[in-house]
């Protein structure tokens, strides 16, 4: 990695998002991810490699220190701070399609649910994972996830859910998916959640943390 894509990673796993942000305070006055990645493409780095190199790795650290207990969620959110005025720079060579996204990922909480805290930061770090998200919302009815998956074929699903009265909706969410589109990967997640539940539903992964989401989606992209 050169150094400049080094540093790109450094300051989005800080959250270090431009010059004049205060935090993180042992990084007062350096360049943030704002100027770095402006910097990397004056100097003729490709984006994708931007991309590949500096942000997915940066959010990809932090991911794994908070699944770790070693991070929270304002460093989180910090990261995602960073990363969004890194993605500024590289959105129009996304619009453009010079550089394409690893693939889509359609998430929402799920009927009868308004948590959205936890799906917000599943959102979060997949699109830093380099994954066009698209954020349904909370309270969200099958007819709306189908309607999702049919606008952008291929696409994986994240469903939330964090109340035992809404996890049950898991399934019929599940089912409406599966029955118009079998081969959507759908990954669950959220506090009452576990594997043995994502199994009996017949959704293809859980995860605890937003992490894990982004490592089942890369296994089988
Ligand atoms: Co509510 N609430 N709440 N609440 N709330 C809980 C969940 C509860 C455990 C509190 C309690 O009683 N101890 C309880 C549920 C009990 C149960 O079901 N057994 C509860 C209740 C009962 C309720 C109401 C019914 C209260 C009432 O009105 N009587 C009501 C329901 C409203 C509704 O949804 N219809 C309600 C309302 C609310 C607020 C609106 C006030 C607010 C939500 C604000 C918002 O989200 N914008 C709220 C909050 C904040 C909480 C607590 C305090 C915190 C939840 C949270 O955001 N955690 C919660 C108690 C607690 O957990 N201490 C509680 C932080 C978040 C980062 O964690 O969402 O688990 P979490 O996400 C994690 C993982 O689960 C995972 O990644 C995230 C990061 O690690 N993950 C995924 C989540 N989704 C994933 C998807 C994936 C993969 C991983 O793949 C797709």
């Amino acid at each position: 990695m050169t150094d400049i894509l080094a540093r790109i990673a450094n300051c989005i796993e800080r959250g270090k998002i431009n010059a004049s942000s205060p935090y993180p305070p042992d990084m007062l006055g350096q360049d943030g991810a704002d100027e770095l990645t402006r910097s990397a493409l004056d100097q003729g780095l490709p984006p994708d490699r931007i991309m590949s190199d500096a942000l997915v790795p940066g959010m990809r650290a932090i991911g794994e220190k908070f699944s770790a207990g070693e991070a929270f969620i304002p460093d989180i959110l910090m990261s995602a701070k960073a990363m969004n005025a890194a993605m500024e720079h590289l959105k129009p060579y996304f619009d453009s399609g010079v550089v394409k996204p690893r693939g889509v990922f359609v998430i929402g909480t799920v009927t009868g649910d308004l948590h959205d805290i936890g799906k917000n930061l599943v959102g979060m770090v997949v699109k830093g994972g380099g994954w066009r998200v698209i954020d349904l919302g909370v309270n969200v009815p099958v007819d709306k996830f189908i309607e999702a998956v049919a606008s952008n074929p291929g696409c994986a699903v994240g469903l939330s859910a964090l109340l035992t009265t809404t996890m049950s909706n898991m399934k019929s969410i599940v089912e409406g998916i599966k029955s118009r589109f079998p081969h959507t990967r759908i990954i669950i997640g959220g506090a009452p959640i576990n594997q043995d539940y994502a199994r009996k539903i017949g959704a293809d992964a859980y995860s605890p943390d937003p992490q894990g989401a982004v490592n089942y989606l890369n296994s089988a992209a």
